[in-house]
């Protein structure tokens, strides 16, 4: 046998590169959207409670000053980019007047029975360049035909009013909190259903890709985002976006926090986590609001670790985000945005044993164009060489997501006195990768990928110096 036949059927017994599943279009969008609102507003927020049963009264609702500019102008302030509404939560009371139900606003005193908190907050998001999405429970704990097939049918109903008389919607999300006791229309009794089976839920996406074929579906299980598996705000590290799905179904799906590399599906985190301990607004609370610390580090654990984030905020009694909340999001945007004003990386030459590479596009910004030398080996480095010493004690880097998880292990290091010295040691990079440090001082930063599944397409490369009040 000849020698290179010989090499080729050896290498091709020792490794066959696996097979990476890769975003749909719509996913790399929503990677995009990176960080987002929710926000959490119904009866509960008038009763000071989590979970409504199903039987308060819509007269209850009844915001003394609610202004949906004010909500959105928030969430724009704090630099996120879109806001999910609970439309419908666990309740049933719908906060736009369904011509399906009368458990809705259309029985409140809100702007006399007239009012549409789905339509405010939506035009109010167009007004200041937020996405607009909702959330709408599938658990309903005031319809008296909940767990039967023509409580399916009114589900979709509502879904299509949502749908189609909105605008356009960026995410809907499916929650999975179902079946358990309620009203039920005066029932008041405990309905258990089929988790895997009874929603349909394959029909019931298709309804949204039919009306609304841009929007990402949030589910435990996807198809186009995965919860991460807690609310504390923390995405597995690492966090693969692929996860092995098979049999999956929302209730069903496991290993949330870390995905698998190599799973068989591509379907990233998303990380939902709230501002306050609860979901909707209690005054007892008032006291426990997240600091802007605390949203920092919250965004280094979820968007840092290939995740977007849904960070929810809770309307108070009048309709308006709290004073003390909308300090707290101000100053954590001020934090990021001190973060990411100056990238210590853009006057570097980046090499690869004697290449220099071209630079220009992993500093410009721009998450989508690559770098992609299709020649690298599985393992390797590369080297940034700074004019001069530099501070720094954040990492920034970004894959072409396009191309899938390509990267495996890494190691980081940085040289002192002419050593190297790592710093640290990880794994997976995917859509964005924070690496928080301690201080460096050094002209010489190196990056060994370990076992890339191919050539490591690079996007985005930073050297960050975080301010002082969040430095680890
Ligand atoms: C959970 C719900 O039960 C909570 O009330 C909240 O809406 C959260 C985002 O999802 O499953």
């Amino acid at each position: 046998m000849r020698l290179p036949v010989l090499l080729l059927l050896l290498s091709s017994t020792l490794w066959s590169a696996p097979t990476l599943a890769l975003p749909t279009d719509r996913q790399v969008r929503w990677f995009g959207w990176e960080a987002y609102a929710f926000v959490h507003f119904t009866l509960n927020t008038f009763t000071d409670r989590e979970w409504g049963e199903g039987d308060e009264s819509p007269s209850l609702f009844a915001p003394t000053a609610f202004d949906a500019r004010q909500i959105a102008r928030t969430v724009r302030d704090a630099g996120l980019t879109g806001l999910v509404l609970t439309a419908k939560h666990h309740d049933g009371f719908c906060l736009w007047p369904s011509a399906h139900t009368e458990h809705s606003v259309k029985h409140s005193p809100f702007r006399n029975g007239k009012g549409d908190v789905v339509r405010e907050i939506a035009d109010a998001c167009r007004e200041y360049g937020l996405q607009f999405g909702i959330y709408l429970s599938p658990w309903d704990r005031n319809h008296p035909q909940y767990g039967s097939p023509e409580y399916i049918a009114y589900y979709r109903a509502q879904l299509e009013e949502l749908l189609t008389h909105y605008g356009p919607i960026f995410e809907v999300w499916f929650d999975g909190a179902n079946g358990g006791t309620g009203y039920y229309g005066g029932a008041r009794e405990k309905r258990e259903i089929d988790r895997l089976n009874y929603y349909d839920w394959a029909n019931t996406w298709a309804l949204v890709r039919r009306l609304q074929p841009d929007a990402a579906l949030f589910s435990d299980a996807g198809p186009d985002c995965r919860w991460v598996g807690n609310e504390i705000g923390v995405a597995g590290d690492p966090c693969w976006s692929t996860i092995n799905a098979a049999g999956f179904a929302p209730g069903q799906a496991s290993n949330l926090e870390h995905g698998d590399r190599f799973g068989t599906h591509f379907i990233p985190a998303e990380v939902d986590v709230s501002i306050r301990p609860g979901w909707f607004y209690h005054a007892a609370e008032d006291d426990k609001v997240k600091t802007p610390q605390q949203l920092y580090s919250i965004f280094l654990t979820s968007v840092g670790r290939g995740a977007n984030l849904i960070l929810n905020l809770a309307p108070d009694r009048r309709g308006l985000i709290p004073d003390q909340d909308v300090a707290s999001l101000r100053e954590w945007n001020r934090l990021r945005e001190a973060t990411f004003a100056v990238n210590l990386a853009t006057r570097g030459q980046l090499l690869v044993g004697e290449q220099v590479l071209p630079l220009a596009p992993l500093i410009d910004g721009d998450r989508l164009t690559a770098w992609t030398p299709e020649t690298l080996p599985a393992t390797g480095e590369w080297i940034l060489e700074l004019p001069d010493s530099a501070t720094f004690d954040l990492v920034d880097l970004r894959e072409d997501i396009r191309l899938g998880h390509r990267v495996g292990a890494w190691e980081l290091a940085v040289e002192i006195d002419g050593a190297w010295h790592t710093v640290a040691q990880g794994e997976a990079v995917g859509a964005r990768r924070l690496i928080p440090l301690p201080l460096q001082t050094t002209r010489r930063v190196k990056w060994r990928w370990l076992d890339a599944a191919a050539s490591p397409a690079l996007t985005e490369l930073g050297l960050y110096l975080r301010p002082e009040e969040v430095r680890s």
